[in-house]
């Protein structure tokens, strides 16, 4: 059942799709206070709160205080509070059972048990919000509710869940061409290459440099001959540039966010001084989608939209400011005073969120401050893009991911998770945020792997694949300046072709499982204790997830293991993928296991009574036989079953029957 509270004007978000009408009285499982702004719940000492999405800590998000606040740092700390998305989604389950859900689009705090430990606040900086209040009878009926709820999240085309190689310093058509074809020579699978801000003309949006992309059209054509999709990044900020189109049409219009005194607001971010699409006002969206035409005009089949919290270097009045400080130290004698006034200047150029005070948006004629409806700017940019692929190619899938985002923006693209560490810390972030994002609805997701920020290592990037080869989003990723990180670059190809091979094997059963989480608002990736609420040990278990309704992943994330503990709360038939290619089968008892995983292994865990369909494999996802399977069962009184989705990867026609089916196995055929 699913409830809506109305407190004070609630501004649409666009998040929820279909609309309940208000319900009378109080809310239920809280306590409201100060109209709206304060809600707070009494956690029994072994309940558990999960949801936020993507955030920072663990699936169970007690003792910590975390924020909806979306922002570009590329540190995601412990300590930090918010990254780039607003995930207003919570489940709680222990002494009663609900999920909650807080539709608005400004900050929230959301204090879990921080300040007193048994205490759960939510606090709201505006008091205009919709509290959807949905009780179900497990935690997995809650979320599919709340799926219905928000609609359908995002699919992207089939070969978007091959593997793809990205990097911040990719230059030129022949530094491309070099990637794919080290893949190829090594027989490393690749379906994908992606272009960082390199690619642009001066980092201007949809703009290609000519000199070191001659002839992008042919180049896209060139790259699909091989089986290779090239993949653009849009930034969320227009360069100020005479004769530039999109900025020349877009100041004509009036479709930048403008200041109080109706100028642009004016901030820096690569392309230098920039200005900022109006993405919440209707007609500015739908001018600001249609650009992508230029390079779906050219044979673009995907997108990641990048910069869109929206980050700011600078705002260029606190740039003059600053500039006006430094002038006043210039004569200053040297001492202890002007090294920190010189030190502080970094941090006083750089201050969004009060610049997001600086800045309004014309949403239906009516002028809003941008820090009201912050939250919301990377979920409509990414919008934008989505309504545009609607309109322009209404039968094909794009390929659509953001880097901020909110409850909404699940129906229109995926996330990746930011700006990651080489840290094996960040590997087990990665395991933890997959399932909080998919109860959000955001199914299509991974983060970067091997790491984006800092050198990474063999092995690092070993183990991490060995993750990342279940995430649908799966992509190789790194900053420039750091360690190369390409498969290639390393000692022992034979294990990341093993690793990444293994996707394109497993590619029939993750695409099915992505797909019926999409189209029947399920959970791609659980914690085991949505599965097993029975099970006193499930909800401690953190590091292990399930996959779908066959299996159970349990990676490795710490150096120098040579595998680890597994908490199997039912008996599970192991599976090991050796590089030599042979799969090797083994039932284990319930209970804990030490599983030896050596580091060009991977090993998985199947239920009982059901079902692993198998490819062949490919090096990349056109060379996938999604017909001819073969299946590892683990029978339960002599049968095992599955069922198994598949459609063409590229049209919509999602729910035509023909696409499912279902596979058995039986023991005594
Ligand atoms: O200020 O485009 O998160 O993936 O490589 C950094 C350069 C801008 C941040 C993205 C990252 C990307 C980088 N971008």
């Amino acid at each position: 059942m699913i409830e809506r509270y109305a407190f004070g004007n609630v501004l649409e978000t666009g998040a929820v799709v279909c609309k309940p009408g208000c319900a009378e009285g109080a809310v239920p499982f809280l306590e409201t206070e100060e109209a709206g702004r304060r809600f707070s719940f009494h956690m029994g000492s072994g309940d558990r709160v999960y949801g936020l999405g993507e955030n920072v800590r663990g699936i169970n998000k007690r003792g910590w205080i975390y924020e909806s606040r979306c922002i570009d740092d590329p540190y995601l700390l412990e300590s930090r509070r918010y990254l780039y998305g607003a995930h207003n989604f919570l489940l709680v389950d222990g002494s009663v059972r609900f999920g909650v859900f807080f539709d608005c689009p400004g900050y929230l705090a959301f204090d879990i048990g921080y300040t007193r430990a048994s205490l759960l606040t939510v606090t709201a900086e505006e008091p205009d919000l919709d509290v959807y209040i949905i009780t179900g009878d497990s935690l997995t009926d809650i979320v599919r509710q709340f799926r219905t709820l928000v609609g359908r999240s995002y699919i992207p085309p089939l070969w978007a869940f091959g593997f793809g190689q990205s990097r911040w310093g990719y230059r030129s058509a022949d530094d491309i061409r070099e990637v794919v074809r080290r893949h190829r020579e090594l027989g490393l699978p690749l379906d994908s290459v992606y272009l960082d801000i390199d690619y642009m003309e001066r980092y201007k949006d949809f703009t290609v440099n000519a000199e070191t992309f001659p002839d992008f059209a042919a180049f896209n054509r060139e790259m699909k001959d091989q089986g290779i999709h090239l993949v653009p990044i849009i930034d969320a900020a227009v360069k100020v540039e005479k004769g530039y189109p999109v900025y020349e049409e877009g100041l004509e219009k009036g479709y930048f966010c403008k200041k109080a005194d109706g100028t642009p607001f004016v901030g820096g971010v690569w392309p230098g001084n920039s200005v900022f699409p109006d993405v919440l006002n209707a007609d500015a969206r739908r001018w600001f989608g249609q650009q992508y035409k230029r390079l779906l005009d050219q044979g673009v089949e995907g997108f990641w939209n990048d910069m869109n919290e929206p980050s700011v270097f600078y705002a260029a009045d606190r740039l003059e400011q600053v500039r006006g400080q430094l002038e006043e130290l210039k004569d200053r004698p040297a001492d202890g005073g002007l090294y920190h006034e010189l030190a502080s200047m970094p941090q006083k150029l750089s201050n969004p969120l009060e610049d997001y005070k600086t800045f309004y948006h014309n949403i239906d004629g009516v002028p809003v401050r941008h820090d009201r409806v912050h939250n919301l700017y990377g979920c409509y940019m990414t919008r934008a893009a989505g309504e545009a692929f609607e309109r322009l190619l209404p039968d094909r899938r794009i390929l659509l991911f953001s880097r901020s985002s909110a409850i909404g923006m699940h129906r229109w693209g995926g996330i990746w998770q930011g700006d990651n560490h080489a840290w094996w810390s960040h590997l087990l972030l990665n395991i933890k945020m997959m399932p909080s994002l998919n109860m959000c609805g955001f199914l299509y997701t991974g983060a970067d792997l091997g790491g984006f920020g800092a050198d990474t290592t063999e092995d690092l990037l070993l183990r991490w694949l060995a993750f990342g080869i279940f995430t649908p989003l799966m992509r190789n990723h790194s900053c420039e300046g750091t360690r190369l990180q390409e498969a290639y670059r390393f000692e022992n190809p034979n294990g990341f072709r093993h690793i990444m091979g293994l996707r394109y094997r497993l590619l029939p059963y993750l695409y099915s499982e992505y797909m019926k989480a999409a189209l029947d608002g399920g959970m791609y990736f659980r914690p085991l204790a949505f599965d097993y609420p029975d099970d006193p040990h499930a909800p401690q278990v953190e590091d292990q997830l399930l996959l779908g309704e066959s299996i159970m992943v349990a990676p490795v994330y710490r150096q120098n293991a040579d595998g680890r503990y597994v908490y199997l709360p039912e008996p599970m038939k192991q599976v090991r993928f050796r590089p030599d290619g042979s799969v090797e089968e083994q039932v284990l008892s319930q209970g804990h296991h030490y599983v030896a995983i050596p580091i060009d292994e991977v090993v998985l865990f199947l239920r009982p009574g059901r079902l692993l369909p198998l490819a062949a494999g490919g090096c990349n996802v056109d060379q996938v036989d999604f017909q001819n399977l073969t299946c590892i069962a683990f029978p339960a009184n002599g049968r095992a079953v599955y069922e198994y989705y598949h459609d063409d990867g590229i049209t919509k026609d999602y729910e035509n029957p023909a696409n499912r089916r279902t596979l058995r196995v039986s023991e005594d055929q």
